[in-house]
């Protein structure tokens, strides 16, 4: 298979990330993506390629335009203002609040455009989030144009990002992007299957109320975890997209057997629906010595998970989304990799 890689996600470098008591260096940092790439060169999964550039109409198939425009001038704006640093928001507009008159300040615009303070801008984060998106685009038509499968090395992540709205590290929501963009070079039906430790709250939003993208999503309890605010059983998708939303919502301390078993249940659900394409949001933040997740898979579960998905036997790409622990992640994404090519 061969693997989307871009330099630029390197850019995105040194923000610090605000956790329940303190701010600390990010845990999204380049690295994650340097081993990933170093595992995939290793384990002589394929060829490494570079992403074409692409132009931002397919993100504005997804994103609000005024959201996908305002982006890019985030870091000019935050340095045009005398501040310096990340560029973090602190203030958000919630229940009670009008969510709908956007100030004219960049560190209240930056609350406008999230619902937390974890998509952070620094100098070159959106070169980042371009290349993730031109990375995810062509991914896609490698796909498109009769691979198997292919891998998009995304950094930043893009899960958490909705129709309008950035957080989680996510600014772009590069799965649904491609989603997207499959169907509208003629694919009818795609399913999204976020294995990603965290919900996938922004792929949900923005497919809710649509039959033509199935989004199933494993992921931690948001009554007990991020981003708490979505995610649980009983959001099943609305009007013509009732039932094509499935949340498998899992405990701390899930391990492979009960987490298997809703893979096993996501699976059935996927053939059913029976896509064109079929796009995993690949996280292994699932992994047991992950710093910030809940879950208890080891790295011999991987394999299994990208066998598993193989078995379907549908085009498949996969994007990169979570996983933290560094050393390891190479491992166990790669190994997602390997597992569905069965050696
Ligand atoms: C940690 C509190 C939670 C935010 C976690 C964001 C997770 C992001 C992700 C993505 F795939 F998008 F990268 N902080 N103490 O893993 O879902
Ligand atoms: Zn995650």
């Amino acid at each position: 298979m061969k693997t989307v890689y871009s330099p630029l996600h390197a850019g995105h470098a040194g923000q610090m990330e605000l956790v329940t008591s303190a701010i600390v260096p990010g845990f999204e940092k380049p690295s994650r993506a340097e081993f990933i790439r170093a595992r995939v060169e290793s384990e002589k999964l394929g060829p490494i390629i570079r992403p074409l550039e692409h132009d931002l109409a397919a993100a504005k198939r997804i994103h609000k335009s005024d959201y996908i425009d305002f982006l890019p001038t985030v870091w000019p704006q935050w340095v045009a203002s005398g501040h310096e640093g990340t560029a973090m928001p602190f203030t958000w507009p919630t229940r009670g609040l009008r969510g709908d008159v956007p100030p004219k300040r960049i560190d209240a615009l930056l609350g406008y455009y999230s619902f937390d303070a974890g998509a952070t801008f620094v100098e070159g984060t959106w070169a980042a989030i371009k290349s993730s998106y031109d990375v995810a685009l062509t991914a896609a038509g490698l796909v498109k144009g009769g691979e198997r499968s292919a891998f998009a090395l995304c950094r930043p992540p893009g899960h958490h990002a909705g129709a309008g709205f950035m957080g989680g590290y996510c600014y772009v929501n590069n799965a649904a992007v491609a989603a997207q963009w499959f169907l509208d070079q003629g694919a009818k039906r795609i399913s999204i299957l976020d294995v990603d430790y965290h919900h996938g709250n922004g792929t949900q939003e923005i497919f809710y109320d649509r039959a033509d993208v199935q989004v199933l999503n494993l992921h931690g309890d948001p009554m007990v975890e991020y981003p708490f605010f979505l995610g649980h059983a009983d959001e099943r998708g609305t009007g013509a997209g009732e039932g094509f939303n499935i949340n498998y919502p899992m405990p701390f301390g899930t391990g492979w057997d009960a987490w298997n078993a809703s893979l096993e249940d996501a699976c059935a659900r996927l053939t059913a629906y029976a896509p064109d394409i079929v796009i995993v949001s690949l996280g292994v933040d699932t992994f047991e010595k992950d710093p910030i997740s809940q879950f208890k898979l080891t790295s011999p579960d991987y394999p299994k998970i990208g066998r598993r998905i193989a078995r379907l036997g549908l085009p498949t790409l996969f994007v990169m989304e979570g996983g933290y622990a560094v050393e390891e992640i190479g491992i166990n994404a790669v190994g997602v990799l390997t597992g569905f090519e069965d050696r």
